[in-house]
């Protein structure tokens, strides 16, 4: 696979709010992400390696907003429970296309991956022992994470794990700071001013950060029975919540 460098916003972009993950976002996508998400790379291995000890032979496994399949690429290699489904969702069809192109010329013996397009906030699930939902909960609208939230634990068979990857907002005000260390992360990964401050206007209102106290209070509300913090970097938080 050939990575294009993510150039996306060294030019004006549409405007406020207008950020799609269309064929442009997906070209550049794991560039982009890798300069933007500290941790990232971390995240989506330990997912894999917490989808090898908690799944359940003859379940489903769900990776909710796929994107290009990383996260579906690492729990597809570590699984080895025999009869798992692995489900990849992403309603972006730019995205699914990729995913499913890379995905054929990486994997020696593969878990098979289904590749669905579709929309989390409504795709029906199949009893599951492992959901993953890596930095996609802050795209879905605010006032309908409580019920998705639900819908994954019920879903769940007893023992089975949720991984959500965050970016979240500060919770306290004297810490903004750390946004601000984000920023110079991305500065020191190449970003310029410009492509800085063209991001967060283009993704302002469609990345909805929450605080890391509201996400471990909807996950205990949603039935888990257990919320583990695996990882924080900067403003970039993962949790394992098990039934
Ligand atoms: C990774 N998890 O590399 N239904 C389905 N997909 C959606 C929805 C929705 N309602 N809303 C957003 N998406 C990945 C990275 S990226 C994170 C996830 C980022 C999809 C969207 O199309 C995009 O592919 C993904 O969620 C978010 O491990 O771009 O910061």
């Amino acid at each position: 696979m050939t990575i294009d460098s993510d150039t996306l916003f060294q030019t004006p972009w549409h405007g406020v709010g207008d950020f799609r993950f269309d064929e442009r976002v997906a070209a550049v996508f794991p560039d982009m992400i890798r300069r933007s998400v500290p941790g990232y790379g971390h995240v989506v291995g330990l997912t894999g390696l917490i989808a090898k000890r908690f799944a359940k032979a003859n379940t489903c496994l769900y990776d909710l907003g796929c994107s290009l399949g990383a996260t579906t690429l690492a729990m597809a290699r570590e699984v080895q429970q025999p009869g798992c489904r692995l489900i990849a969702l992403d309603n972006s069809e730019a995205m699914l296309t990729k995913a499913q192109h890379h995905s054929t010329d990486r994997l020696i013996d593969p878990l098979p991956i289904e590749w669905v397009l579709g929309n989390i906030e409504t795709h029906p699930f199949e009893p599951a022992s492992v959901f993953a939902m890596n930095f996609t909960l802050q795209f879905i609208p605010l006032d309908s994470r409580d019920a998705l939230l639900r819908r994954i634990a019920q879903s769940l068979v007893p023992g089975g794990v949720l991984v959500l990857a965050e970016k979240v907002a500060v919770e306290e005000p004297d810490q903004t700071w750390l946004s601000e260390l984000h920023w110079d992360f991305k500065r020191a990964n190449g970003y310029s001013e410009l492509e800085i401050a063209g991001k967060r206007q283009a993704i302002e209102q469609v990345l909805i950060p929450e605080s890391p106290g509201q996400h471990t209070a909807r996950l205990h509300q949603a039935g888990f029975s257990e919320v583990v913090e695996f990882f924080h970097c900067l403003n970039f938080r993962a949790w394992m919540a098990i039934k």
